[in-house]
């Protein structure tokens, strides 16, 4: 299939690319690579040293043969640009990966707020109107969240994006049955703005019966995929601070490489994990199986487990012999809560999960150290609070 990856550059991108790449898939990357600029402008830089898109892309060739195509171009702002590209490549898939994907960062100041609300709205609605301009029948492939749930104690497991209730009719005494989506409690400014991506996905699968699948996601852990091992030039980003770094990845970098390993709060919050070659497998099942026209937005939740953090960061404590420190939590989130999602969809389509096991741990731990000299301390905390009077120092300090 004809495959454009937006924002195939990225951290999720690029291994997605490659996966696709591999399994036959005729793969365009679209990027701005606005996430390097972000590099730039908090001052660090990915733990593993990555190539330009255009050098990852020759190494690609050089050492498989097969071609990957990319165009600079941003989706949220220049939507000729993208109308230009889909007109040209005429995909059959679009996979939707062009959003500020971090939640602190899209908590850190006004400006991130309004930049995250205004690039994610603007990117996914530039996406469904150019696919319904463009006339072509696309199956559009969008990376949500978990997040969109919330984290509060659901007496539930969470269903996969839609829920079944009855509501008593006062009128007649009759309990009538009703399907929407599941209450959507986002918990930052990144998951809201995939809050709103969900209605616009329900109105444009509604009014023009475009085909759309949105995968929420947990929190990825991992860095490298079979694909990326290829070479080193084709080694994936890998975030440790604390404005991009995903909680796990974290504790494994931190705990690597001599850091405290930083529990904001009790540790006590549950959360969705995913390893990121379950990722990559999970898109290529989403391709695979397309909602058809004018059908309900097809929802996975793309999660293998859920987990306590007090209990990651135990089990990378043991395996690195790094100490836990506790830190005034620079979120506002329950400090506990219980979390079970349902994942049947992808179980029986036969998704192999990844567990957290020692062997993937270790290895990740492995590839921190190899790449210790890198990593910059002084970016370990978070700097992103989620209201003024919050912050995130250890406790003993605070
Ligand atoms: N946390 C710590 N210590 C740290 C970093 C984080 O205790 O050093 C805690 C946070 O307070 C939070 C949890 O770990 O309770 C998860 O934080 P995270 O930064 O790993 O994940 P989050 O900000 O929620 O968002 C990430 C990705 C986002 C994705 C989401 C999936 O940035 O793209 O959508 O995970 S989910 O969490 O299911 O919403």
């Amino acid at each position: 299939m004809r495959i454009l990856v937006l924002g195939g550059d990225g951290f999720v991108g690029w291994p997605v690319s490659l996966f696709l790449s591999t399994t036959g898939h005729q793969v365009t990357i679209v990027d701005n690579f606005s996430r390097r600029s972000i590099d730039k402008e908090l001052g660090v830089d990915s733990l593993t040293p990555i190539l330009l898109l255009g050098e990852r892309v020759k190494v690609w060739k050089e050492v498989t043969g097969k071609t990957i195509k990319y165009k600079r171009v941003d989706v949220a702002k220049n939507y000729y640009g993208l109308f230009d590209v889909i007109r040209k490549i005429r995909p059959e898939v679009v996979i939707h990966l062009a959003e500020q994907r971090a939640a602190p960062y899209s908590m850190k100041s006004e400006k991130h707020k309004r930049y995250t609300v205004g690039n994610n709205a603007a990117a996914t609605h530039n996406v469904l109107c150019s696919i319904v301009e463009s006339g072509l029948d696309i199956h559009l492939v969008h990376i949500g969240t978990a997040g969109v749930y919330g984290y509060t104690d659901s007496q539930l497991p969470v269903p996969e994006g839609y829920l079944e209730y009855q509501v008593l009719d006062r009128r007649s005494g009759e309990y009538i049955l009703m399907r929407d989506y599941y209450p959507m409690n986002p918990g930052s400014i990144y998951h809201m703005t995939k809050t709103m991506d969900s209605m616009m996905f329900r109105f444009y699968a509604k009014n023009d019966g475009l085909r759309i699948t949105d995968l929420h996601q947990g929190v990825i852990w991992g860095v490298n995929t079979p694909d990326t091992e290829l070479h080193d030039g084709l080694m994936n980003r890998f975030d440790y601070c604390g404005d991009y770094g995903t909680v796990l990845n974290r504790f494994l970098t931190q705990g690597a490489n001599g850091h405290p390993i930083t529990v904001y709060g009790t540790g006590g919050q549950t959360r969705a994990f995913i390893h990121i070659i379950n990722c990559c497998e999970c898109i290529g099942l989403a391709i695979a199986n397309p909602p058809k026209r004018f059908d309900e937005v097809k929802i996975f939740n793309q999660t293998t487990e859920q987990l306590r953090l007090i209990d990651l960061a135990n089990i990378v404590s043991k395996i690195t012999g790094g100490e836990i420190q506790y830190c005034s939590n620079p979120r506002v989130e329950a400090e506990e809560n219980t979390l079970e999602l349902e994942n049947e969809q992808f179980l029986k389509l036969g998704l192999n999960p990844i567990k957290v096991d020692s062997i993937h741990l270790e290895s990740i731990c492995a590839l921190a150290h190899r790449y210790k000299s890198r990593m910059d301390m002084s970016h370990i905390y978070c700097e992103s609070p989620w209201r003024k009077d919050l912050k995130c120092v250890p406790i003993q300090d605070s």
